[in-house]
C-alpha cells in the first residue's frame, strides 16, 4: 500500500513489516547556482536536513527511496555539494535499514558522494510490488511496464494562481493523471526492440513535487508546460509519449486538497 504523507511531498508504501518513505528532487547545492549569479546565501542544506529528520520522526521508515535529482549541479559537484550531500545523506542513512538512489538528470557523478551501504538503483527505475518509480527524465525499463502504477519526479509541479489585480501565487501539487498502457507499451517498445505480449494493469502516473520547495517549480497549469514548450531538459519522455492525459490530470495541494484538472486551472494562471 502507498499513500502520501499529509502535508509532505512525500509517498509511505508499506510492505510486510517495510515502511519505505520516498520523496524526490532535493536539489541539494541549489543555492550554490545563485552564488554564481551574484546572489549569495547560507547553505540551505540544513533546513532541508531538518525537514527529512521531521518526516522521519513521523513516518518511521525502514528504508528511504530517493527518487533522482540528489543534488543540484548536472555532471559534477560544486565544492557546497561535496560537502553537504554526504552529510546529509550519512545522517539519513543511520535512521534506516536502507537507503536507495534512483538517479535523476542532475546525479553525475553522485555515486562517489554516497554514503556506505546505499544502493544506487539503475536510472530506468525499479518496482517495488505494482508501483513503478524512476526520476522522470528518462524512459522507464521495460519491466515497469507490469506495474499498476508509475511514480515520478523530475517536474517539480506547481500551480499558478493568478489574481485580477496581479498577484500571484504558486503551489506544490501531486499530480495524478490516467495513463494508456498500450499507448504506452507501443513507444516503449518502438525503442528498445524487445517483445512484450502480456496483459498489463498499468493506468495512473502520479508526479510527485519536489522536496526542495525553494527551488520553485513548473507551473502545471502554463499551457503545455509538462509536454512540450519550455525547457526540453524538464519535460519527461513519459508525459511527451502521448500515453498520459495530462490535460485531464488532477492536481492535490500537498494537504490532499483537490485544486482541479490541469485543463481548469489553466483558466487561473
Ligand atoms: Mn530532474
Amino acid at each position: 500500500m502507498i499513500v502520501p504523507v499529509p502535508s509532505h511531498p512525500a509517498f509511505l508504501m508499506r510492505k510486510k513489516g517495510e515502511r519505505i518513505l520516498i520523496v524526490a528532487d532535493l536539489h541539494v547545492g541549489w543555492e550554490a547556482s545563485l552564488a554564481q549569479r551574484g546572489v549569495h546565501i547560507p547553505s540551505q542544506t540544513p533546513k532541508l536536513r531538518r525537514r527529512l529528520m521531521d518526516l522521519i520522526k513521523l513516518c518511521k521508515p525502514t528504508s528511504i527511496m530517493l527518487l533522482g535529482d540528489v543534488k543540484h549541479t548536472v555532471a559534477t559537484a560544486e565544492a557546497e555539494e561535496r560537502h553537504d550531500v554526504p552529510e546529509l545523506l550519512e545522517a539519513i542513512r543511520k535512521e534506516v535499514l536502507s537507503l536507495y538512489v534512483v538517479p535523476g538528470n542532475h546525479d553525475g557523478n553522485l555515486e562517489p558522494l554516497l554514503p556506505e551501504g546505499a544502493k544506487m538503483l539503475p536510472s530506468s527505475g525499479a518496482s517495488i510490488e505494482d508501483i513503478g518509480l524512476f526520476h522522470g527524465h528518462t524512459w522507464p525499463a521495460v519491466e515497469l511496464l507490469r506495474c499498476k502504477t508509475l511514480i515520478i519526479g523530475h517536474s517539480h509541479p506547481v500551480v499558478l494562481l493568478r489574481d485580477p489585480t496581479g498577484f500571484k501565487a504558486m503551489h506544490q501539487v501531486w499530480v495524478k493523471a490516467d495513463l494508456n498502457v498500450s499507448e504506452l507499451t507501443k513507444r516503449l517498445l518502438k525503442r528498445s526492440n524487445v517483445k512484450f505480449e502480456e496483459e498489463l494493469k498499468m493506468s495512473e502516473l502520479i508526479i510527485l513535487p519536489s522536496f526542495n520547495d525553494f527551488l520553485g517549480g513548473q507551473p502545471i497549469n502554463v499551457k503545455e508546460t509538462l509536454t512540450g514548450k519550455g525547457h526540453q531538459e524538464f519535460i519527461s519522455p513519459v508525459l511527451r509519449s502521448g500515453s498520459v492525459d495530462v490535460d485531464g490530470a488532477e492536481a492535490y495541494l500537498l494537504d490532499g486538497t483537490l485544486l482541479g484538472t490541469v485543463r481548469q486551472l489553466r483558466g487561473l494562471a
